[in-house]
Order: structure tokens, then C-alpha cells, then sequence
């Protein structure tokens, strides 16, 4: 027992030292089952992100556009794949992480459970969600766990790309006609507040916030970066010319940011356990495409064991 409290002092004093912890470094069993548990769920988020945009690809108003899109869901497949590269250091296999998406028994990003329903969603899920997400994970590029933090400071890159086609996007639609103008704004409608819903529930209601808070998992507390993400979005749709949905929002000059109105914490918690607008229609895609792409894996498996086997023989 003793032991086991040396250990954890001795880790907690790497942290609070600024050390990174690397995979094979001793660690305490909830630090990893949490990194394992975040790290998922992040994997999960970026994959499962790729449908509601996926849904555009064919529609996309332009070859230009349709080509960025696709680029753009390109990187989040890709980040999915860091993603659960990082998480697969901690000794949880892919499939394991798959079987628990694919059986509903892990999360992922409530924001993806809201349906795409015209081309303006995409220039604000750039703007808003790849927005919320940037400022989230800008902080997670200093968190403690070295394969998470390192995973995280090129997909800080792409997602910054992301935001901007996004944003530049709704600069064209709001330059545009007035029905271009009022299919921006009525995307900004539906999408504000579940964006403001991604960093999480409130501090006093986060199970997780205050351990990972001392573990530098998180460098900030989800309230505090919802704030930032108000603070800085707000003067943004101002250039736009277009409304934040919220009749509260002000800035309040003594504690210099915006002051915003109450959230739904009930939606949230609605989308979260699964009764989203879309949340059955996400998961049938995901374990869709899982069933039909078995052949693929199978051939790709055949493939490396004849490589391998031919390799073997000629050594
Ligand atoms: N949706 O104690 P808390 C992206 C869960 S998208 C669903 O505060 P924690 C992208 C939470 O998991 C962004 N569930 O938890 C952009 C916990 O449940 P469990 C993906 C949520 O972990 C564009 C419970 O509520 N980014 O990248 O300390 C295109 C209590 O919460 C949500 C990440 O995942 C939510 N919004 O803090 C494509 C960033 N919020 O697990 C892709 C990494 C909370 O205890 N993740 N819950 O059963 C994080 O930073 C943190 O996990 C969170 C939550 C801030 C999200």
C-alpha cells in the first residue's frame, strides 16, 4: 500500500514538474483508464464527424468547394487514426474501441448527433464546431500524456484550416443574396447552442473535471473554455452580419467577457444518453460501413500475411 503511495506522489510531482508520461512510464490505473476513456471518445468524435459533412460532399455547390469538403473530411479521418494510435498505447486494442462504438457503450461528440440540413451548415460547423474544437485542443497539445499531446498539435493544424474554409464559406453567403444571408443565419440558429454544449456540463456538474484538472489531462475547465470560445466568436459574426440566437448575450464590461444566457442542460443530456435527433441514424452508418467494409479487412489481412510469409522465407 505504501508502495503504491510512493509511486503516485512520485507521479504526481512529474506533473506537476511539467514532465510528459509516456506509455511505458508507471502510471496510476484511472489516469490511464481516463486518457483511454478521452482519448476514445475523442477518436470517436472525429470519425463519426465525418457523417453529418459526408452528407454534403455530393452537393457541394461547386468543384472547389466539393474538393476542400472532401479534404477536410480526409483530416478527420486521419485524426481518428491518430487518435486511437495514441489510445492503443495505453493497451486497449482498435477493435475493443470499435466494439464499444459500435455497441453504443462509448461516447462521442454530442454536436454530431444534429442533422446537416443545407450547404450553410457546413460553412458553420467550420466556423462554430471545428472553432469549439480548436479551443479545446490547442489546451490539450500541453496535456500530460506525450502521444496525446503530440497527436494533438498537427490536428490542431488541420482544424485550423477548417475553421477558416468554414468561415470563409459563410463570408460568401453573407455577401450574397438575402436567401443566402437567411440560410447563414437559420444554420447559426440550430448549431449555436449545441456548440456551446460541446465543451462539456458545467464545472460544478463535471464527474471528471477537478482529477483531471491535477492530472494536466485537462489544462482548462470546460467552463472556462466555453467562455473563451464566446469571447472570441462573438465579434466574428459580427463581420458576418448575423445574430447569435441568445437574447442574454452582452458584454459585461467588469469582467471583461460576454455574459450568455442559459443552456439546455437537459437537450444535452438527452443527446448524450443517446436520444438525439440523429443519434440511431449516426450509429447505423458507423456499424454499416463496419459490416460492409469486412471484406476489405480481410483481403488487407490475407495480403500482409502472404508479405509476411514471403518475407520470413527469404530471410
Ligand atoms: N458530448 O466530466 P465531464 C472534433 C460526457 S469534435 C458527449 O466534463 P470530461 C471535430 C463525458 O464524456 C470534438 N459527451 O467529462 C470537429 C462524461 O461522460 P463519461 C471532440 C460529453 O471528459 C469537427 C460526462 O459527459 N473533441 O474534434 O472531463 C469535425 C461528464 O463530462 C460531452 C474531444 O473529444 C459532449 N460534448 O470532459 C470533426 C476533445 N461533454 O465519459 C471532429 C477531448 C461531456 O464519464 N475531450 N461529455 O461517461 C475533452 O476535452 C473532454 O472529454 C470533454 C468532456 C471536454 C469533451
Amino acid at each position: 500500500m505504501d508502495n503504491v503511495k510512493n509511486l503516485e506522489d512520485q507521479f504526481q510531482a512529474r506533473i506537476d514538474a511539467g514532465e510528459k508520461i509516456e506509455p511505458k512510464d508507471w502510471m496510476p490505473e484511472k489516469y490511464r483508464k481516463t486518457h483511454i476513456r478521452q482519448i476514445s471518445q475523442h477518436a470517436h468524435s472525429e470519425v463519426v464527424g465525418m457523417l453529418p459533412e459526408g452528407n454534403w460532399i455530393t452537393r457541394a455547390p461547386s468543384l472547389k468547394r466539393k474538393c476542400t469538403l472532401l479534404a477536410k473530411v480526409q483530416d478527420e479521418a486521419g485524426h481518428g487514426l491518430y487518435l486511437y494510435s495514441a489510445a492503443e498505447t495505453l493497451g486497449i486494442s482498435r477493435d475493443e474501441m470499435y466494439e464499444q462504438l459500435h455497441t453504443g457503450k462509448a461516447k462521442y461528440s454530442s454536436i454530431f448527433n444534429y442533422p446537416t440540413l443545407s450547404w450553410a451548415d457546413m460553412g458553420t460547423i467550420g466556423w462554430l464546431v471545428d472553432g469549439a474544437a480548436i479551443i479545446n485542443q490547442v489546451m490539450l497539445t500541453r496535456t500530460s500524456f506525450g502521444p496525446y499531446a503530440r497527436a494533438m498539435v498537427r490536428i490542431c493544424k488541420e482544424e485550423s484550416f477548417h475553421q477558416r474554409q468554414g468561415y470563409e464559406i459563410l463570408l460568401i453567403l453573407c455577401n450574397g443574396t438575402a436567401v443566402q444571408k437567411e440560410m447563414a443565419q437559420d444554420a447559426l440558429n440550430r448549431f449555436w447552442w449545441p456548440s456551446l454544449m460541446m465543451f462539456g456540463p458545467p464545472d460544478d456538474q463535471s464527474p471528471n473535471t477537478a482529477q483531471s484538472v491535477k492530472w494536466k489531462i485537462k489544462r482548462k475547465t470546460n467552463d472556462e473554455l466555453r467562455q473563451r470560445f464566446v469571447d472570441i466568436t462573438v465579434p466574428q459574426a459580427e463581420v458576418l452580419g448575423l445574430t447569435i440566437p441568445d437574447p442574454d448575450l452582452k458584454w459585461n464590461e467588469e469582467r471583461g467577457h460576454y455574459d450568455f444566457g442559459e443552456i439546455d442542460w437537459t437537450e444535452f443530456w438527452q443527446v448524450v444518453k443517446g436520444n438525439g435527433p440523429c443519434n440511431k441514424e449516426r450509429l447505423k452508418a458507423k456499424v454499416e460501413a463496419w459490416d460492409n467494409g469486412e471484406w476489405v479487412r480481410d483481403a488487407a489481412m490475407a495480403y500482409a500475411e502472404k508479405k509476411n510469409a514471403q518475407l520470413t522465407k527469404a530471410i
